[in-house]
């Protein structure tokens, strides 16, 4: 299949020049790319402007409840070893309301990829401050501006057991995809941190933002460089920051085999008692 094979039909109600097009793009482009069976895939989507990516995407999907993609991954993923699952959502939704999940998906390494769409702000709600807001940022929620430190994803995930971790751009749509891919091949959870200016209510953080910050690393780095770059607060690096090898949670778990099907749900039942 090509990319826009990969379309719905649907046409997306984001505001003109959002973000969330690059990312629609990539996801399409890398699925492409690994061959996807859309009857093999299943996108879970979170809810606000990101969540919105189901109705896009031919395929399985799943349009999940705030900050629950990744229960849902999970069952899909544990339930049929055999299906590709991709996941995405706003970081609202993945380092706010649902970041106690994400947390433990990463340490139990459950083979999903995970594209986090990153503008800073809850969009759908039109703006309110996210875990990503740096502080001062004033937002509607924050009139006086965020006073909480801000989160960052990339050393949360190095530092809870994500065993791929990667930050892409949206308007760098090949070198995104090539992310998603290495995400989609990586055996294990691939957290994929993307910078997504949100056109309408993002403040400060538009493409000029980005573009004056971005730097592209050509290789992945050490550990100690890997802190350091995702640190800095003045260049926003993107790339793979961590890749390694370690059984992904179903392959440490005898039980759950793609011979046990729903199905045989008594002969599941037996073989605990
Ligand atoms: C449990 C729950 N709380 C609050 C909401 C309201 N709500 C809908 S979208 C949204 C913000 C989404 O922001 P984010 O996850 O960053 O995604 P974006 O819209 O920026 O893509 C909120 C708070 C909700 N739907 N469910």
């Amino acid at each position: 299949m090509k990319p826009l094979d990969y379309n719905t039909g649907k046409v997306p109600q984001w505001c003109p020049g959002c973000g969330n097009f690059g990312i629609w793009n990539s996801i399409k482009k890398a699925m492409a790319e690994t061959e996807l069976e859309p009857h093999k895939t299943a996108l879970v989507s979170g809810i606000g402007c990101s969540g919105k990516m189901a109705a896009h995407v031919r395929c399985y999907v799943f349009h999940s409840l705030h900050g629950r993609t990744l229960p849902v991954a999970t069952g899909i993923k544990l339930a049929s070893p055999e299906t590709t699952v991709l996941v995405n959502g706003g970081d609202g939704d993945g380092y706010g309301m649902g970041v106690g999940h994400l947390i433990h998906a990463m340490r139990r390494n459950i083979d999903v990829t995970y594209i986090v769409h990153h503008n800073k702000v809850y969009g759908l709600t039109t703006g309110q401050a996210a875990p990503t807001s740096p502080e001062g940022t004033k937002t509607k929620s924050t009139p006086f501006g965020v006073v909480d430190s801000q989160i960052n994803p990339l050393i949360m995930g190095m530092a809870n057991g994500a065993t791929y971790v990667a930050r892409g751009y949206t308007t760098d749509s090949d070198h995104l995809s090539d992310l998603i891919v290495g995400g989609i091949k990586h055996k294990g959870f691939a957290l994929i941190d993307v910078l997504q200016p949100c056109v309408t209510f993002g403040g400060q953080y538009q493409y000029d933002y980005y573009n004056d910050r971005i730097k592209k690393m050509d290789e992945i780095p050490s550990t100690e460089d890997a802190i350091k770059l995702a640190s800095d607060t003045d260049t926003y690096n993107i790339g793979v920051f961590s890749q390694y090898d370690r059984p992904a949670y179903n392959e440490l778990h005898p039980e759950i085999t793609t011979e046990i099907k729903a199905k045989d749900v008594t002969k599941l039942i037996k073989s605990f008692v």
